[in-house]
Formats: C-alpha cells, sequence, structure tokens
C-alpha cells in the first residue's frame, strides 16, 4: 500500500502535456512580473558608451521596487555583432563589452539577494561565422565540427537559404537569418534520401550539437542562472512536418533541464504559445510573429512594422477581435500546462510610445490593457516610463531589416534628466545609439518623485495584479465587448468569487454602451480608473468613457 502511494504522490506530481509527462512548472512562473533587459543599452558604469553588467546590478533595487521578479537579459556573450549578440562566438563567455562571467556570476547572486531571478537568451539554433567551431567546419578534412553545421556535399549545390563561398571544403552552408549566422546542424526531421548531405536528427552530427547545446544550458544553470528564453526556439530541425522531431528534442531538453533545475524555467521564442507548450516550454509570447492580432492591436503607422490601422490608436478605426479571437485560443489550449505573456514590446519591434502614440494617457490606456489580461505580464525597459520608438537611426548591428529598423527601440535608458539622461557618463556621440532628442524626454528620477507619474501607474498595476488574482496570471477572461471598428474594449477577470471589469477606449471620441450582462452584479467600484464611469442597468451594464481612457472596476457581491 505504502509502495502505491508513493508511486501515485509521484505520478500526480508530473504534469500531462498533450500526453507528455513532465515535472511541473516552478510554482514562482505564476506570479512573476518580467522585465527585459537589453545590456548594451542599460546602463553604463566603465564610461565606454556601452551598458554592462554591472550597470544592471547597479539598478537591480530600482527593478525591484516596480515590482519584477524576473530578468529576461538579451545575449551577452561573446559575439562578433553583426546581429547585437545573436551571432554567439562563445558560448561560454560573457562579452569583455559587457564584463566577465564573474560579473554575471554576481549579477545571479545580487538579484537572488533581492528574489529575482535572471533569465539568459539561448541561441541556440546557429552561430556565428566567426565562431570557432564554424571555421574547423570549413576545414576539407573530416574534423569534430563538420557535421555541426549543415554542409552540402558540393558547392553547386545551392538550397534556400544557402550561402556559397571560398571555403576549403566543397559545399554550401544553411543560414538562419542573416548570411553570418550558420544553422547549427540538428539534422532533418524529414531527410530527403536524394540529398545524402541532409543528416537524420540520429545521424553523429545532430546528436553532438545537441548534446553541447545542453552542456551550454548546464554550464549557465550551474553559476547561478534560472532559465532561458530560446531564440527561434521551432527552427531547430529543418523539414520537421508538425514539428514531431523538434517537440521530440525539447521533450529530452525539458525533462533532463527539470531533473536537475527544478526551478529553472525555459521560455520560447516561438510566437504561437500553444505549439511552444506542446514542445515542453512554460511560456511563450504573443508577438509580431506570425499572424495573431497582435501588429493589429498595437503597431501603428511609425515603428519597425508599420500598419494603416491599429486598435490602439486615437484615429479609433482598428478592429480588436483578431487578436481576442487568437489570445483566448491560445489561453485555451495552453489552460494550465504553460504561460502566455504578451509583453509590451521587445528588441525586434517598436514600443507603445511611437508615432501618434506618443501622450502619456494614450500610454497609460495601452498599458492597463496589457496588465490587465491573463498571461505573464513584461515590461520591455524603458515602457515603464513610456520611452520612444526613435525612427530613422543607423544601422547598428544588423538592426535594420529589410521592412523597418529595430534601433529605434534600443536606445539608451533614461535615467534622469541630465544630458546623457545618466546612461554613461560617456560622451553622448560615443553612446551605443542615439539618446532620444526631445526635450522632454521621460526619465526615471523624475518619475519615481512623483506618485502621479506614468511610472508609478505602471507599478500600481503591477501590485493590483498581485494583490487581485483575478486581475492575475491565472484569473479567467471573458470579453463583453469586443467588436470590429468599434470602441471601447470590455472585459470580465475572474479568480473564484472576485471578480473585476475592465474598460479601455483607446480611441479618440468618446462613447457609450449599453451590455447586456446575465451576472447581475449588485455593485462596482472603480479601483482605478480615468473618465470611465458604470451604472449598473436592467441586466447589464451602461458603459461612459470618455476618449482615451481606462477604467478598473472591482464587482462587489
Ligand atoms: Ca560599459
Amino acid at each position: 500500500m505504502k509502495l502505491k502511494s508513493i508511486l501515485l504522490i509521484v505520478l500526480l506530481s508530473q504534469m500531462s502535456i498533450f500526453g507528455q509527462s513532465f515535472r511541473p512548472i516552478p510554482e514562482w512562473l505564476k506570479t512573476a512580473a518580467f522585465y527585459q533587459i537589453y545590456p548594451q543599452s542599460f546602463k553604463d558604469t566603465n564610461g565606454d558608451g556601452i551598458g554592462d553588467i554591472n550597470g544592471i546590478i547597479s539598478k537591480l533595487d530600482y527593478i525591484k521596487w516596480l515590482g519584477i521578479d524576473a530578468i529576461w537579459l538579451n545575449p551577452c556573450f561573446e559575439s562578433s555583432f553583426q546581429d547585437a549578440g545573436y551571432d554567439v562566438t562563445d558560448f561560454y563567455k560573457v562579452a569583455a563589452r559587457y564584463g566577465t562571467n564573474n560579473d554575471l556570476k554576481r549579477l545571479f547572486k545580487e538579484a537572488h539577494k533581492r528574489k529575482i531571478r535572471v533569465c539568459l537568451d539561448l541561441v541556440a539554433g546557429h552561430t556565428s561565422a566567426d565562431h570557432p567551431w564554424f571555421q574547423a567546419s570549413q576545414s576539407a578534412v573530416h574534423n569534430e565540427f563538420s557535421d555541426r553545421f549543415i554542409w552540402t556535399n558540393d558547392s553547386t549545390v545551392k538550397p534556400e537559404r544557402h550561402i556559397s563561398g571560398k571555403f576549403e571544403r566543397n559545399g554550401t552552408y544553411r543560414k538562419n537569418f542573416f548570411d553570418c549566422q550558420p544553422a547549427l546542424n540538428y539534422g532533418f526531421g524529414q531527410p530527403d534520401s536524394t540529398q545524402q548531405w541532409q543528416q537524420p536528427v540520429t545521424a553523429p552530427g545532430p546528436i553532438a550539437t545537441r548534446n553541447e547545446l545542453v552542456k551550454i544550458i548546464n554550464f549557465w544553470m550551474d553559476m547561478g542562472c534560472d532559465g532561458f528564453r530560446v531564440d527561434m526556439a521551432p527552427s531547430l530541425i529543418k523539414n520537421d512536418p508538425n514539428k514531431v522531431e523538434t517537440n521530440k528534442l525539447w521533450h529530452g531538453i525539458r525533462r533532463e533541464f527539470q531533473k536537475k533545475y527544478p526551478q529553472g524555467i525555459l521560455i520560447a521564442e516561438w510566437g504561437n504559445p500553444a505549439n511552444a507548450i506542446k514542445a515542453g516550454f512554460m511560456m511563450d509570447f504573443i508577438i509580431h510573429l506570425g499572424n495573431n492580432g497582435y501588429s493589429s492591436m498595437f503597431f501603428n503607422k511609425e515603428g519597425t512594422y508599420r500598419r494603416d490601422t491599429c486598435y490602439f490608436d486615437i484615429a479609433g478605426v482598428g478592429t480588436p477581435t483578431k487578436f481576442v479571437d487568437y489570445y483566448l485560443e491560445q489561453l485555451r489550449v495552453v489552460g494550465d500546462s504553460g504561460y502566455v505573456c504578451v509583453p509590451t514590446a521587445n528588441h525586434d519591434f517598436q514600443r507603445p510610445n511611437a508615432g501618434t502614440r506618443n501622450s502619456e494617457e494614450q500610454l497609460r490606456v495601452l498599458t492597463a490593457f496589457l496588465m490587465t489580461i491573463p498571461g505573464v505580464p513584461l515590461y520591455y525597459y524603458g515602457d515603464e516610463i513610456g520611452m520612444k520608438f526613435i525612427p530613422n537611426l543607423p544601422n547598428k548591428e544588423g538592426s535594420q531589416l529589410t521592412k523597418g529598423n529595430r534601433a529605434g527601440s534600443r536606445t539608451p535608458m533614461q535615467w534622469d534628466g541630465s544630458d546623457g539622461a545618466g546612461f554613461s557618463t560617456a560622451p553622448i556621440e560615443k553612446f551605443y545609439l542615439p539618446i532620444d532628442s526631445s526635450a522632454y524626454r521621460p526619465n526615471v528620477e523624475t518619475q519615481i518623485n512623483n506618485p502621479t507619474s506614468f511610472l508609478y501607474f505602471n507599478r500600481n498595476l503591477l501590485q493590483l495584479r498581485k494583490k487581485y488574482p483575478a486581475l492575475g496570471t491565472r484569473g479567467e477572461i471573458k470579453f463583453l465587448y469586443a467588436k470590429s471598428n468599434t470602441y471601447p474594449l470590455v472585459y470580465e477577470r475572474s479568480f473564484g468569487s472576485e471578480r473585476f471589469i475592465v474598460v479601455v477606449n483607446p480611441s479618440g471620441k468618446s462613447c457609450s454602451v449599453q451590455i447586456n450582462n446575465p451576472e447581475q452584479y449588485k455593485k462596482i467600484i472603480p479601483v482605478l480608473a480615468d473618465k470611465c464611469a458604470i451604472n449598473l442597468a436592467e441586466g447589464g451594464l451602461k458603459i461612459d468613457i470618455d476618449k482615451i481612457s481606462y477604467g478598473i472596476f472591482k464587482v462587489i457581491d
């Protein structure tokens, strides 16, 4: 009997995810708020104009004050910086411009002292073309690294995304993104039998690549890291319909990972949480990738990616339904087996403050929405003070894409009102990227001394999420009013018997709606509201909201 009950407990402690059993996701993720740091632009402590690890350490108290529980750091490893660090030349070494491995170890330690976790960026799919492994793989003599990249066996064979060059070996190599990013060889899900160079996932090269990835993960985890955001997570295995082999790969990695690091987390850059969680990840983002409504919700005419219509725009001609439908479906499929995250922005696309969405009141409406929907909240550095996407910047370390420039979201953090904004003591022309040149650019020092500031507003939102589980990561959401070309957007959040109503109107026109609601609330009180009123009418709600306004209301039973 005793053995049976132990077995039962062991079985119950495993989570079943789409038929796969894993150890449970660490509890801490359920209430965590994230903050993404672009290391080169956060805080410079040695006056070279580039942010560094010591700079991040010096700002941990600020991050804690804001209400953050976990940081995700963009890649901080040795790199040729042709893609701002996503072209790694040594996976085991912090880039000299950011400091040393010991500095990073100290960041882990100092963050943990403050109960903040630190996740690194795992560039799993490729290296820099300058990486010694790739250099060795170019040799005509077969060696340890010959099969660690995807090479054809003839330089005249040049399938899609293959790059030719003057190599000692006869062949072309597969790139992932830029030409300088050769794809690591994790094998092909369905190798083409007429193309001998396409190796199955069980070949020695792909197995060695996979084992090296685990070694990299363990190296940083053993040093004190708390997990990873995995760059381009779905793309490791080539020609893999339905991601059969990709899923197997990540399932295996998650099992090994959780056995050693039960409190560690694995976050995907997949852009489809349902698929990412099926592959074994614990969290994924709804972002600009894929046709998911994120862009129709948040992207206007200015930014890395631009659109004519946008829901969060004063023009008031946007449509929220594409995002709402996709988001609800993702939440439904993911359920309790993982987390969805809808971030304020990231290093690849524009910030909320872009183009005509440039006033604090507009940013309040957008952020009130993002911070009151289910899923893990994430602030991209600087969005908590309303930093601006800066257009027309030069191409910096591969920031320029065909569609637009990513540099506008990567400018130095604005800490104070001094010329260099407290980012660095270097002359401003030596800064990694030009700082926002607006006369009234926002900064932390001014806002932290003003309880009515946007920074405090964001801190208040994070506190509300912590105080009321109904507004938090796992609370339920039901959209009461979400219609094409129509404002406002109204939804109910609930957890157990606790309920909230949230109304947002990003448009430049006031509006009134009558919503039939069979729930028959007894009383509703505003918790955080600006120019928005709800009156309980017969069988429903009568909402009056001014232009560019929001309201968070608690239902009192
Ligand atoms: Ca520096």
